[in-house]
């Protein structure tokens, strides 16, 4: 059997024991085809099973969460974790509270970060959790007793030496803190088993940052090595939430100029540049859509999804020289990626997790168009999360400054690993080739060397 042959095996294997699981299908198949270069030329990885291992989850734990609502009424949700490799260190990887949530995006996501964890260079393992809960909407008090409800079933699964989880999609630093005190007082221990935490009570400074400013940091790379920079770039930015927030601010940081952000609503172009005090208060303090943004700033347009372009969206239709899609998975299709290239877009850097659709990144390979997969550029996030662990064990809290200094080092080691590994195999500057199999090959001697377990 070819390398090829037994790559696709491994596929059958998992769309025929875990039925309906898409995302998953999707990141697997992106991962395992681009080890092929890797794979046909060290058997070890197949004499050893390694693909069959790693595609599978070493503990997937789902569970009821059931809490009261403001009138009184029981609600109930679907509770997640899945514990994926523990091969580099323990499972670290976020929670996502969306009523999207379901096994197989909490597995694509989980899968995801086995490697994006390999790349930081941190002794992480990956995993990733969180639930169909819906915060939209829900009251203060309503959001608290759903975090309660839910920790108060997964504090048995995790622990510092053991999974360690931390924010995603819904799940930010209020959330984080719900968790933390219900757990705390469960355990009756003040402990670092979630990272993402407030400051004043064991969180990381410049956590809350990192994810957005370490994918402008990423991409400032990229552009370097093309004797280029990000200083002076047209930018369109997805997402309003905490990463396309953070790196709206390093983009002005750095020079650029970021023109768009948008929502599930919709989407904003503001050609003098998106307003970063308006945009965090309508979004991080009053909760709202970003129609309310346009009602401020009468010089930008809102764009409904009503209006976007069949199957694509609107904010890959804005002119750019970078595109930071920091929202959703599959949210950049071949459409917009069609769109992109023909309005000169120079690099496509992915700050969410997944968000280009396969057909997209097939055109973009196609095309003299740059791109960094998010596995590379939003890597950021999880280091500083492990920043956040180092300091919790020795008791520590360092300055912002040091933990900045931390994190361009650590983005410019991750681009390097991926850039550095797409040359050895005959892929140069195609980082998803390159990423994929730095991540993996890390992991995968590891677990040839831990024995069959
Ligand atoms: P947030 O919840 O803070 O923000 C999510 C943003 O994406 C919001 O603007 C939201 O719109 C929008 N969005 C979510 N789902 C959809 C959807 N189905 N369709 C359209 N828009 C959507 O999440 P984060 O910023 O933390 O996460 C964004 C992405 O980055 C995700 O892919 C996540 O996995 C990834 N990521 C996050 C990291 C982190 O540290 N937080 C680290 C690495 C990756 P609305 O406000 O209308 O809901
Ligand atoms: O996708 C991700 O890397 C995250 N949501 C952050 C995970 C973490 O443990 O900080």
């Amino acid at each position: 059997m070819t390398s090829l042959e037994k790559v696709e095996k491994v596929l059958n294997h998992i769309k025929s024991c875990s039925p309906g699981q898409d995302e998953f299908y999707q990141a697997v198949h992106e991962v395992l085809y681009s080890l092929l270069p890797l794979l046909k030329e060290d058997s070890r990885y197949f004499d050893y099973n390694i693909l069959h291992r790693i595609v599978m989850p070493e503990r997937t734990i789902i569970f009821r969460v059931t809490w009261l609502d403001d009138n009184g009424k029981i609600q109930t949700n679907l509770g997640y974790r899945v514990q994926f490799s523990s091969t580099l260190g323990p499972f670290k990887g976020g929670l996502r509270f969306h009523p999207s949530v379901n096994l197989g995006i909490i597995k694509f996501l989980g899968f995801e970060q086995i490697f994006k964890n390999s790349l930081t260079g941190l002794g992480i393992g990956g995993g990733k959790g969180g639930s169909n809960f819906d915060p939209k909407g829900k009251s203060e008090n309503e959001i608290m007793k759903f975090c309660q409800a839910f920790m108060s079933e997964l504090y048995r699964h995790i622990g510092k030496h053991t999974d360690i989880p931390a924010g995603d999609i819904g799940v930010g630093s209020k959330e984080i803190g719900y968790l933390f005190g219900e757990y705390k007082k469960i355990n009756n221990e003040f402990d670092g088993i979630l990272t993402g935490k407030g400051v004043n009570w064991g969180g990381s400074k410049g956590r809350k940052e990192a994810t957005g400013y370490g994918s402008v940091y990423f991409a400032e790379n990229w552009l370097n090595a093309n004797e280029d920079s990000i200083k002076d770039k047209i930018c369109a930015v997805s997402g309003s939430g905490n990463v396309a927030t953070y790196t709206i601010e390093k983009l002005y940081d750095m020079g650029a100029k970021p023109v768009t952000c948008s929502d599930s609503k919709g989407t904003i172009y503001h050609k003098a540049g998106i307003d970063l005090a308006t945009l965090k208060a309508v979004k991080e303090i009053n909760k709202q859509s970003l129609e309310a943004y346009a009602v401020l700033h009468p010089d930008s347009k809102y764009i409904p999804t009503s209006a976007y372009p069949k199957d694509g969206h609107a904010v890959w239709h804005i002119p750019c020289d970078v595109a930071f899609p920091s929202a959703t998975q599959n949210e950049l299709t071949l459409v917009d990626a069609k769109a992109l290239v023909k309005n000169g877009c120079k690099l496509i850097n992915e700050g969410a997790n997944m968000p280009t659709t396969p057909e997209a990144l097939e055109f973009i390979q196609q095309n003299d168009i740059l791109f960094s997969p998010g596995k590379a550029a939003n890597a950021g996030g999880v280091a500083t999360s492990q920043l956040e662990m180092s300091q919790n064990a020795s008791m520590e809290q360092w300055s912002f400054e040091e933990v900045d200094i931390k994190l361009r080092q650590i983005m410019r080691n991750i681009f390097n690993i991926a850039y550095d590994t797409a040359k050895e195999f005959d892929h140069a500057g195609d980082l998803i080739t390159g990423a994929n199999i730095a991540g993996f090959r890390k992991v995968a001697d590891s677990m040839i060397e831990q024995g069959a377990v």
